[in-house]
């Protein structure tokens, strides 16, 4: 056996971190309770120590480590020993316990919406509804009801990377006075499928194909194209998920929707349908899809940093709620079936009211017990929502409270605080897995002769929820009403309504997707359905594909309806911000740089209320023309242009030719023009242009910076963040 170096000697525990300031987003732990014995400071002398003894002390002010019992923690570092180079002792408690809960650390993963990330604020309403539902958060303007909300991809596992082209969920629980409301919602109004049946299907066929298990977190691959080209009530979906709405910029620049019709009902059991909408104050903003390939590799958590930074950054993301209300007379004549959740209401048709607005002010202390653990469920409405037969809508219904069973673990998920209502409750379920709130007293079942104050809660027909008393009748059926057969008709609507820009996006798209599934039956089969929602994208889409001829039109159960008139609402450059509010300039510097012109930029920056970032050659920052120095926030490579929503190089006349010969400062330029970005400049950054080959190209949205004047233009014209006409000379697909 090889002889261990000192032996005997114990090695030195690592010094303990106690830094007196937290670093920058860091929330100071709250010391646990611990009792006052425990505070003794806790030395020892190491039992074969000859010389080199550690003495260890407690850390003044700190809380004492403890085991899960309590009892107070003498040695962290190592494992209890038969001398010193001797067998680990099972009497260790605390070694088995510290590794015991660490090998129960993980629970199940979501089995869609794995990647997601949270938030708390409040819902505020601005507008009541008190006639139209008797919803206690609809009541009274001005009142706050707090909120938790969380974003999440669909199909990469928990680990995946922010900037998959896919759907966001939309997820928010409102702990309302009489009980949590979740409207579990997508950054989409509209789905894949149309029968909570064919869900398996669907996402079976969206995640990392079973034998092999990749692709991640992509939809780029045949097993996918696969079963939405067999799926043509998918073609709508497949239309906005195809577009900029499925990599979107952060977070607060989505819209999110409830997609179903539900139901408000009056005290006195009137219905009206309502569908919900999230509508950001931020205002609509996505990236384009070479970026945000990028942005996975450069940040893989972009949208979760974003989030995060806003917050912490008291830039508090906010949403305004909208609601579509209309009536049986409006569904009847509706060319589609309200309870179809392939088909959107426009806006132009049901006007959105906006009755309050969402505020995320506070991130979680600890992702854990907050973000993964809370448990959304569709069925959660109090009294004044229900729900209506969209039969996607039943089977969430049943799936979402199942699922947190085998997530969580038993069935007191809502005893966990993230989950437990904020008002009272009270009732008769009891024991099961980690039960925290059992019901207090000797009765535990009614009816009961207990009285009042002795036989716990009782119904109440007057405030309880009550079901809208629709009547129901027919044959027992498998089948899809007729009412639901269009497929293409507002696919071809969402793809009219688009900016010519917005269309190539999609077409694009496709081309991308497609081009990486195998199977060239498997892409002349989705070709054969985009004809049915323009020829003119079917044909880009071919000829990207490279498709000898174009294939016939799929068989369509009903004639696409090319009469629908576009709708503004869906396009998000339409719905771009009016300024750069919110929004991140990324600035990349040298020594020497102009200080006046920093300043000037800086102050700019500044009043509208906007982000900035210094990028640098080194961490350690640079200094400016004046002697002063700025600190960085990125090292060139750690910080490239796709992070930023518009860029400004900043050089000095030594600067310029240095940064020229770094790739990463090339890449940044050429990246920031190539995505269409704005690009602010002092004429010291040419050489940078001249080395990353754009140069020869420079347009009106390359913005020359030389006086503070020039700042407060460049700063208002980012406002507009892409400069689109370039997208068509720098892409080989444009034409
Ligand atoms: Fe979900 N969905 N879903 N979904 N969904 C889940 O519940 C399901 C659907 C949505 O941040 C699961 O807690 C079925 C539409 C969001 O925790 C699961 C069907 C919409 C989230 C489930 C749908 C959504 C989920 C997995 C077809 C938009 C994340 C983990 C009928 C309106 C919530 C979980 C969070 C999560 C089932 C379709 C949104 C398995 C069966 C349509 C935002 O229960």
């Amino acid at each position: 056996m090889a002889k261990k170096p000192a032996a005997g000697k114990k090695s030195k525990a690592p010094a303990d971190l106690a830094p007196d300031t937290p670093l920058s987003g860091e929330t100071p732990r709250k010391a646990s309770p611990v009792p006052a014995h425990a505070l003794i400071a806790n030395s020892y002398v190491e039992a074969q120590g000859s010389g080199g003894e550690t003495h260890q002390t407690a850390v003044e002010g700190a809380p004492v480590m403890t085991t899960q019992q309590g009892i107070p923690v003498a040695d962290d570092q190592n494992s209890l020993k038969q001398g010193a180079r001797g067998p680990t002792l099972v009497e260790d408690f605390h070694f088995r316990e510290k590794l015991f809960h660490f090998d129960h650390e993980r629970i199940p993963e979501r089995v869609v919406h794995a990647r997601g990330y949270g938030a708390h604020g409040y819902f505020e309403l601005t507008d009541s509804l008190a006639d139209i539902t008797r919803a206690d958060i609809f009541q009274r303007v001005g009142e706050r009801t707090p909120a938790f909300v969380r974003f999440s991809t669909v199909a990469g596992s928990k680990g995946s990377f922010d900037l998959a082209r896919d759907v966001r969920g939309f997820a928010v629980k409102l702990y309302t006075k009489e009980g949590n409301w979740d409207l579990v919602g997508n950054n989409i109004p509209v789905f894949f499928i149309q029968d909570a049946m064919k869900f398996p299907d669907l996402i079976h066929a969206a995640k990392p194909e079973p034998d092999r298990m990749f692709p991640q977190a992509q939809t780029a691959h045949d097993n996918f194209w696969d079963f939405i080209s067999l799926t043509p009530e998918s073609m709508h979906m497949v239309m906005w998920t195809m577009s900029d709405r499925a990599i979107p910029r952060s977070f607060r620049t989505m819209e999110g929707f409830g997609v179903h019709s539900f139901r408000f009902v009056t005290a006195d059991g009137k219905s009206t349908f309502v569908k919900f909408h999230w509508k950001p104050k931020q205002a609509l903003q996505s990236v384009v899809w070479n970026e945000a390939v990028k942005i996975n590799g450069a940040d893989p958590d972009f949208h979760r940093r974003d989030l995060w930074d806003a917050i912490n950054g008291g830039d508090f993301p906010e949403w305004e709620l909208g609601v579509q209300l209309f009536d049986e007379a409006f569904a009847d004549s509706f060319e589609f079936d309200v309870l179809d959740a392939t088909k959107f209401i426009p806006e132009e048709l049901v006007p959105v009211r906006r009755v309050g607005r969402l505020v995320l002010d506070r991130v979680v202390d600890n992702f854990f017990a907050e973000t993964e653990q809370v448990a959304f469920c569709t069925q959660n409405v109090p009294p004044g929502i229900d729900f209506t037969n969209d039969p996607l809508l039943q089977g969430r219904n049943f799936s979402y409270l199942d699922t947190q069973l085998k997530r969580l673990g038993g069935p007191n998920f809502t005893h966990i605080p993230i989950n437990a209502p904020k008002c009272p409750f009270a009732h008769f379920q009891q024991d099961g897995h980690m039960a925290m709130t059992n019901p207090r007293g000797r009765v535990n079942y009614e009816p009961n002769s207990w009285g009042p104050t002795l036989g716990g809660p009782r119904e109440d027909p007057e405030r309880g929820f009550s079901s809208f008393a629709a009547s129901e009748d027919g044959p027992k059926l498998r089948i899809r009403p007729e009412s639901f057969a269009d497929h293409y008709s507002q696919a071809r609507q969402f793809y009219v309504s688009q900016l010519p820009i917005e269309q190539k996006h999609i077409a694009d798209a496709l081309v991308f997707e497609l081009s990486k599934v195998e199977r060239p039956d498997i892409r002349t089969r989705l070709v054969s359905h985009l004809l049915n929602i323009d020829k003119t994208m079917a044909g880009k889409v071919a000829e990207g594909l490279g498709l000898p001829e174009l294939p016939a039109p799929a068989q369509a159960a009903r004639p696409t309806n090319t009469d629908l008139a576009p709708s503004d609402a869906l396009s998000i450059v339409k719905n771009g911000p009016p300024t750069f509010k919110g929004r991140k300039l990324g600035i990349l510097m040298s020594d020497g740089a102009d200080a006046a012109l920093f300043n000037a930029l800086l102050k700019a920056i500044n009043n509208v209320g906007a982000f900035y970032e210094v990028i640098a050659p080194r961490i350690g920052g640079v200094t400016l023309s004046n002697g002063v120095k700025v600190a960085a926030k990125q090292k060139i490579d750690g910080g490239p242009s796709v992070l930023f929503d518009a860029v400004a190089v900043l050089v000095s006349e030594q600067g310029g030719p240095l940064l020229a010969a770094d790739a990463a400062a090339q890449d940044f330029v050429r990246d920031a023009f190539g995505h269409c970005k704005y690009i602010g400049f002092t004429q010291e950054a040419k050489p940078i242009f001249v080395k990353g080959g754009i140069a020869e190209n420079l347009d009106e949205a390359c913005v020359a910076l030389a006086t503070a004047k020039d700042t407060t233009a460049f700063v208002e014209a980012i406002a507009a963040l892409r400069f689109w006409p370039r997208e068509l000379k720098v892409d080989m697909d444009a034409g």
